[in-house]
């Protein structure tokens, strides 16, 4: 229970309607897409500016209060959960278009400006922002920067952070920060913009964003194709992206095809079935471009690669097809899977495939293991469903095996336990398989200095 002088004083800083102490409220901002921690915040702070995000944290600085940053709260690794009586400061006030610059090709907008608001803004402009997933509609921009998020572009156009041209931030010491505003090259040492990226509210608050826009797509066609394993689905990888500028390369299982289709209604790709479905995406960059595709489908079928295969012959039938591959991780939820989200360099992807596979049959006969992912940027989405007989707890303690075996694989590997959700509660056990003790205490060092008091976010990422 956060104390009346503290609640009067946040009460001045933004209004008493921006404050909210209600229990409802407080489940609501205080957990995220996880729900695999109940929340637990002293209160919700709607800050409208800059200012007041900046009032709010001095404040916090003063009364010793963990401040917990909160987006969409879409997230699947508990980097918004508010579990120990945190403060929430919820950015979904600071929405607006701040700015667009035709020249530049930029926008500036507030960090609670919800993703498919972006893009819709690009789209009447006659531009485009590239970095898109299921969750666009309600995930917001600041919480995208936080994560560095990814998506099913990633192959083409790189993940938030490529994107992302200018911060106005907050830091844990209550500073105003400007960070590279809107330049495309800028050397003058350290970028603390980068640092942001990908933080996970533990340096600070963004608040405001200057992105980067492109130009719009060309029309693409989309192709599935049926794939008896792992190793092959590489090499269909590698002979079509050497030759086709792919827009995205993505792959699901027959599992997980099955509970799409039974449990959204859509139809299945083709008759013939597959133990993995390869879905790749290409713009129509010249004329020959969709006689090219075909001829690399007919060498992957020679190989004894590819068995079966379709390409969309309409919009409709593009959406159709890429429907089969976002809607899995929603379909997913009501079995409380556990999430691995992992990658190594794809050169690698084969050979790591065969083995995470191998480990996970021999070790966990029991487990029904759902694969999907982002095969072209070498990340793997694998969900293990809970069976009905284990409790939620139970089922966790088992898990939490299944990552360290897996991190273990990943140190070989030289991979990383997070490819593109990030670390949060969820993964902050795992992080010593992918970074290195100093590289660790270089992150602390890093954390202090934008945080000296240590109440940005505390608990997530690693333990300070
Ligand atoms: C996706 O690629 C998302 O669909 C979610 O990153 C993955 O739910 C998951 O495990
Ligand atoms: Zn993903």
């Amino acid at each position: 229970m956060l104390p009346q002088p503290i609640i009067e004083q946040l009460f001045a800083i933004v209004g008493q309607s921006s404050v909210l102490l209600e229990t409802e409220d407080l489940q609501r901002f205080g957990v995220d897409h996880t729900s695999l921690w109940l929340a637990a915040p002293c209160a919700v702070v709607l800050p409208s500016t800059v200012e007041e995000v900046q009032s709010i944290l001095r404040l916090a600085n003063q009364s010793n209060l963990a401040i917990v940053p909160s987006g969409g709260r879409t997230g699947l690794s508990g980097g918004a959960v508010a579990k120990d009586g945190e403060l929430v400061v919820a950015l979904d006030r600071m929405n607006q278009l701040i700015e667009f610059n035709p020249m530049d090709r930029s926008v500036t907008v507030g960090a609670g400006m919800i993703t498919g608001q972006l893009q819709e803004f690009a789209e009447q402009q006659g531009l485009f922002y590239p970095v898109d997933f299921a969750s666009s509609g309600s995930s917001q921009i600041g919480g995208n920067i936080a994560t560095n998020a990814g998506g099913i572009k990633v192959i083409k156009y790189g993940m938030t952070r490529n994107w992302v041209v200018g911060l106005k931030v907050v830091n844990g010491a209550g500073d105003i920060l400007e960070l590279n505003k809107g330049l495309a090259k800028n050397n003058t040492g350290y970028d603390l913009r980068h640092l942001f990226i990908g933080s996970e509210g533990t340096l600070g608050l963004i608040c405001e964003a200057t992105i980067q826009l492109t130009r719009p797509p060309l029309e693409s066609s989309v192709m599935v194709l049926g794939v008896e394993n792992f190793t092959e689905i590489v090499e269909v990888l590698n002979c079509f992206s050497r030759d086709l500028d792919l827009s995205a390369f993505e792959f699901f299982s027959q599992q997980a095809l099955d509970k799409v289709v039974a449990h959204r209604g859509h139809r299945v790709p083709f008759q013939t079935q597959a133990a993995f479905y390869a879905l790749l995406e290409f713009e129509h960059s010249s004329p020959e471009v969709v006689d090219k595709a075909m001829e690399l489908f007919q060498l992957c079928v020679d190989r004894g690669w590819v068995t079966d295969g379709v390409i969309s012959q309409s919009l409709t039938q593009a959406q159709s097809l890429w429907k089969l591959r976002e809607d899995i991780s929603e379909t997913l939820w009501q079995w409380q899977p556990y999430k691995n989200d992992i990658s190594v360099r794809t050169s690698r992807m084969a050979d790591f495939l065969l083995e995470v596979e191998q480990l996970v049959v021999e070790r966990y006969p029991d487990f029904e293991i759902i694969w999907y992912g982002h095969i072209g940027d070498g990340n793997l989405h694998l969900n293990i469903l809970k069976p009905e007989v284990l409790s939620v707890d139970q089922f966790h303690s088992k898990c939490v095996n299944v990552s360290a075996e897996i991190g273990q694989l990943l140190a070989k590997y030289d991979g990383s336990i997070s490819a593109e959700h990030g670390v949060g509660l969820l993964k902050k056990d795992y992080l010593h398989y992918s970074r290195s003790p100093v590289e660790m205490d270089m992150m602390r060092s890093i954390k202090r200095a934008f945080d000296p008091q240590g109440i940005m976010n505390p608990g997530k990422l690693f333990d300070c």
